[in-house]
């Protein structure tokens, strides 16, 4: 591991254009639970699985289940940044790092400073009707109960993408411009296995692939480096 975190910290400092691309890993050490680590989402026991209630179908189908369940597990109060988040604000603003590409909906790497930001998969922090459109502040989802209602009747959504809806086509170029440009992929706190977003490491053309992940990923045998650990006790160390 020592070794790892030696050449990491020679690419990081040798490069002015490193990549970040992220999952929900990044912020478990804010407090937050992913979905596929043993004590994250899909190992709690609900109704139905994760990937069911945050369909399209089970919203259109069910939202009062929906939204309980939303506000319950994805909604974490007063959660902050942490050094993965602080670490990698701190590249961009030296220059070193071209953007962040994350699955997450959490906002953590805006509020840790980051500038440039691919929210593949949304916000929580952004909501609307979908039925008239109009924008929505979060706390009308989150400190309300039931399902919320726009005054057109609509029901107002988190700005979120859930299973069965498409990504956003221009995040999605963007972030494939980013990742193919890129001198240094880092790739860290995503179990690869949410699709199309994890395609986007067949995107990096490079030699220097890094994978910081706490388990196996189906990519490590791709990576240049592998580092099996904490993504915050890891960046925090460069
Ligand atoms: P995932 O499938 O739950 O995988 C997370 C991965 O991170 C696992 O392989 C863990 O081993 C690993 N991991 C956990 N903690 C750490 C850590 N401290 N350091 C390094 N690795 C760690 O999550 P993905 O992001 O791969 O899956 C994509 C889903 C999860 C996206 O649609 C997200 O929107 C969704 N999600 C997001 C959040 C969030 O915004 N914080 C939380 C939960 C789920």
């Amino acid at each position: 591991m020592e070794e790892a975190i030696a050449r990491l910290r020679q690419w990081t400092a040798e490069s002015d254009n490193i990549v970040f691309f992220g999952g929900a890993g990044v912020s478990t050490e804010s407090g937050i639970p992913d979905f596929r680590s043993v004590d994250g989402l899909y190992h709690q026991t609900y109704r139905f699985p994760p990937e069911t209630i945050l369909s399209h179908s089970f919203f259109k189908h069910d939202p009062a289940e929906f939204f309980a369940f939303y506000r319950d597990k994805l909604i974490v109060q007063d959660a902050k940044p942490n050094a993965a988040h602080l670490k990698l604000a701190q590249w961009e603003q030296e220059g070193k790092l071209k953007a962040v590409v994350t699955q997450n909906i959490d906002g953590l790497h805006q509020m840790a400073g980051s500038k440039t930001v691919l929210e593949l998969h949304g916000s929580v922090h952004r909501c609307y009707c979908e039925k008239c459109r109009k924008p929505y502040p979060e706390a009308f989802i989150n400190e309300g109960t039931g399902v919320p209602r726009c005054a057109c009747g609509g029901i107002v959504r988190p700005d979120v993408v859930l299973y069965e809806e498409g990504l956003d086509d221009k995040i999605m170029s963007d972030s494939i411009r980013y990742i193919q440009n890129a001198e240094v992929l880092i790739i860290g706190g995503t179990s690869l296995n949410v699709y199309p977003a994890a395609g986007l490491i067949n995107y990096y053309h490079g030699d220097k692939l890094v994978l910081i992940n706490l388990s196996e990923t189906p990519a490590d045998h791709l990576a240049n480096l592998v580092i099996h650990g904490k993504i915050g006790e890891v960046l925090s160390q460069l």
